[in-house]
C-alpha cells in the first residue's frame, strides 16, 4: 500500500472480522472505511452477515465460515481476505460461483510455523510439558537413569505428510540440523531439487507410517483428508513412536488417538489444532503423554502483524489499486464477477 485514496467518502467499505494487530488496522484506514472488531467479539454466522452489509470486503480469519447462504446474504460483498494460510473455513466453489475473490496468507508463517512444530516434536518426544508437571507437582524427589525417558529426535527417522512450504521448512530443519533421515507422503511427488534440497525421501503413506520414529502432519484440512489418520493408520506406527499434528483438527481421529495413546499403540503425541477446536476431547485432556497447545504454530507478533498486513495488501490490491489478490485462493466466475461489481 502507498497512496491514500482522495476522498474517504469514495473509499470502498470494509468489514475486520475479529481483533488484528493495530499497526494494520491503521493502515486499512488510511484507504477504507473501515468496521473494526478490536473488542474480539465472536459473531454468529447471522450477525457476521448483518456486520457485512453494505461492505465490499472482508478481513477473515480462519474462524468465519464464507458459504454461499453467507454470500447470498451480502451482495455486496468482492472480496475476502483470510488472515492464515489455510482456507478451509472458505467454500471455494460457492465464492467462485457467486463471484467473490478469496486471497489467503501464505510464505509470511512458513518459518514461524515449522519452529513451532518441530518445538512441539521436541516436547512430545524429550516428555518436556509432562517432566514440567512431574516437577511442579513435587514428584522429583532424586535423579534416576530411566526418569521421563523419550525417544531420540537426532539421527532418527522423520515422516512428514503434507510436503508445502511448511513441510519444506521442517524438512530443512531435521536433515541439515538434526541429521534426521526424512521420508514425505505429499499428494504429488515434489521436483528433484526440492527433493534434494530438503534431503527428503518420497514413500507411500504406509510405508511412511511404518518405518517413521516420528510423523508430522502438515497437510491442508481437505474432505479427501478428513482423518487421514485414524484407527487403520495409528495401527502402522511403531510402539515407540510420536504423532505431531500443526495442520488442522479432523486430520486426525482424536478418539481413535486417545485410544491408540492409552493403549501404548504409539508412544505420544504433540497436538497443536483438534476436531471441533477450542473443544478439545476429553479422553486426550485426561491422557499425560500428550502435548496440547492452543493452535499457536503462528502466534509470533512479527508473523501475525506480516499475516494481518498480506490480507489487508490483498483487500487493497482488490479493491483500492482494481487489482487481481496478491494471493488469491480461486478465480471467481467472471459473469456472476460482474454482476456483483456492477451492484
Ligand atoms: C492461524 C493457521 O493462526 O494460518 C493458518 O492456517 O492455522 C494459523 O496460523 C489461524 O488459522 C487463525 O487465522
Amino acid at each position: 500500500m502507498t497512496m491514500p485514496a482522495a476522498n474517504p467518502a469514495s473509499q470502498p467499505a470494509i468489514l475486520v472480522a475479529r481483533a488484528i494487530p493495530p499497526q494494520v488496522l491503521a493502515r486499512l484506514q488510511q484507504y477504507f472505511q473501515v468496521q473494526d472488531n478490536q473488542d474480539d467479539v465472536q459473531w454468529s454466522a447471522t450477525e457476521l452477515a448483518q456486520q457485512l452489509q453494505g461492505k465490499q470486503g472482508l478481513l477473515a480469519t480462519g474462524s468465519e465460515r464464507i458459504d454461499a447462504a453467507l454470500l447470498a446474504a451480502c451482495p455486496q460483498l468482492r472480496m475476502v481476505a483470510n488472515m492464515a494460510v489455510g482456507f478451509n473455513n472458505f467454500d471455494v466453489p460457492a465464492m467462485t460461483a457467486a463471484g467473490v475473490l478469496g486471497s489467503n496468507a501464505p510464505d509470511v508463517l512458513t518459518q514461524t510455523t515449522a519452529d513451532f512444530g518441530f518445538a512441539l516434536l521436541m516436547a512430545t518426544a524429550r516428555r518436556i510439558t509432562e517432566g514440567e508437571h512431574y516437577l511442579r507437582r513435587g514428584q522429583w524427589q532424586r535423579w534416576r537413569y530411566d526418569m521421563l525417558v523419550g525417544a531420540e529426535v537426532h539421527g532418527s527417522t522423520l515422516g512428514i505428510i503434507g510436503m508445502g512450504r511448511i513441510g519444506q521448512a521442517i524438512a530443512r530443519r531435521a536433515a541439515h540440523g538434526f541429521g534426521m533421515r526424512v521420508l514425505y507422503h505429499n499428494r504429488s511427488r515434489l521436483p528433484a531439487e526440492v527433493e534434494e534440497q530438503c534431503a527428503a525421501h518420497y514413500t507411500s503413506k504406509v510405508d511412511l507410517l511404518r518405518q517413521a520414529d516420528h510423523v508430522m502432519l502438515v497437510l491442508p484440512y481437505t474432505a479427501e483428508n478428513h482423518h487421514c489418520i485414524a484407527a487403520p493408520e495409528l495401527a502402522l506406527m511403531q510402539p515407540t513412536a510420536t504423532l505431531v499434528n500443526i495442520a488442522r483438527g479432523g486430520i486426525v481421529d482424536d478418539a481413535a488417538l486417545a485410544q491408540a495413546l492409552r493403549q501404548g499403540q504409539i508412544a505420544a503425541a504433540g497436538l497443536d489444532v483438534f476436531e471441533g477446536e477450542p473443544q478439545v476431547h476429553p479422553d486426550l485432556l485426561a491422557l499425560s503423554n500428550v502435548v496440547l497447545t492452543p493452535h499457536i504454530a503462528s502466534a509470533t507478533m512479527p508473523t501475525r502483524i506480516a499475516m494481518a498486513q498480506l490480507a489487508a495488501d490483498n483487500l487493497h490490491a482488490v479493491l483500492v489499486a482494481g487489482q487481481e489478490p496478491l494471493t488469491p485462493v480461486n478465480q471467481a466466475d467472471p459473469v456472476a464477477r460482474a454482476r456483483r461489481w456492477a451492484g
